[in-house]
């Protein structure tokens, strides 16, 4: 309720609206907003435009028409880029946030604050073995795992995100012998599911060589559903899940191993170690 600023103009005129368009969350809020004041009241319509805001009309004894517009979290806390632009003292304070990426999903992810004045939004982070990867389409769908420590943020929040087309994602590798590397990608983006979360991503420049241009343009496969150029199924066939080609040149969703063995079915990323020796830490991270 706090976090909820309730902008209203009192339009007096004729109730024309018949409309039930009414967005469920907006009721909500408006009914937790109206339900100490005199009025009776009915939601007539309510609209969410791009980004924001989010406007709505009310019905007062079917005479009144309110008009206004809510802000609320969801502008607030897109991402872990908004979060810290709102909140600059959070610079720094690399940890587990909740965003809004739309009105209807909240969400936990890791955000580094730290990174190139920080504002990433981590969406793929793998420090250990404890967390299995070679999950189904679903699973990696809605995400898995936990964002303090392994996990996928989920392909449906991931087309949200990025689907203005404006982000940049940063990718950090870490062999066993300690050695690191980066990969940035200048434009990336993902589909939504009808298009089978469908890759963009062009732009290179880094220490890890380009590992994902190759992935340009590919649509993600999953154990369960292949989605990719190989005559058999990449996923299964390495053990993972992605934007897979025919099939990788670089498999970060593959097996962990607890050493750097050569393994083509294991978390690696070729161009950099020019081997598929497995990595000991990955991470994926995207900002606007
Ligand atoms: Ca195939």
């Amino acid at each position: 309720m706090k976090s909820l600023i309730l902008l209203c103009v009192f339009v007096i005129l004729p109730d024309r609206t018949t409309t039930d368009k009414t967005h469920p969350i907006i009721q909500k809020k408006l009914k937790q907003q109206l339900e100490n004041t005199p009025w009776t009241w009915k939601l007539a319509e309510s609209r969410i435009q791009k980004d924001n805001p989010v406007s709505f009309n009310v019905n007062l004894l079917s005479t009144y028409k309110v008009t206004g517009i809510i802000k609320d979290k969801y502008p607030m806390m897109r991402d872990c880029a908004t979060i810290l632009k709102n909140n600059p003292n959070k610079k720094h304070l690399d940890g587990v946030y909740v965003i809004y990426p739309d009105l209807k999903i909240k969400k936990h992810v890791y955000c580094d604050m730290t990174t190139e004045g920080g504002g990433w939004t981590v969406i793929h982070k793998r420090i250990d073995g404890s967390t299995d990867f070679y999950r189904d389409w679903k699973a990696y769908k809605t995400g898995f795992g936990n964002a303090n420590h392994n996990y996928w943020i989920g392909n449906d929040v991931l087309h949200l995100l990025t689907k203005s087309g404006n982000h940049v994602l940063r990718v950090d590798l870490q062999r066993y012998n300690g050695q690191k590397a980066y990969a940035k990608y200048s434009k990336f983006s993902v589909g939504d599911e009808h298009s089978k979360y469908r890759l963009t991503v062009s732009g290179y420049r880094g220490t890890a060589g380009d590992g994902l241009s190759y992935h340009n343009g590919m649509k993600y496969t999953t154990k369960d559903q292949d989605n990719d150029k190989y005559n058999g199924n990449c996923a299964t066939f390495y053990k993972g899940a992605f934007w897979f080609n025919s099939c990788y040149r670089t498999n970060l969703n593959g097996q962990y191993a607890n050493t750097a063995v050569v393994s083509n079915n294991h978390m690696n990323w070729s161009y950099w170690t020019k081997t598929n020796e497995a990595l000991r830490r990955t991470s994926m991270m995207i900002r606007p």
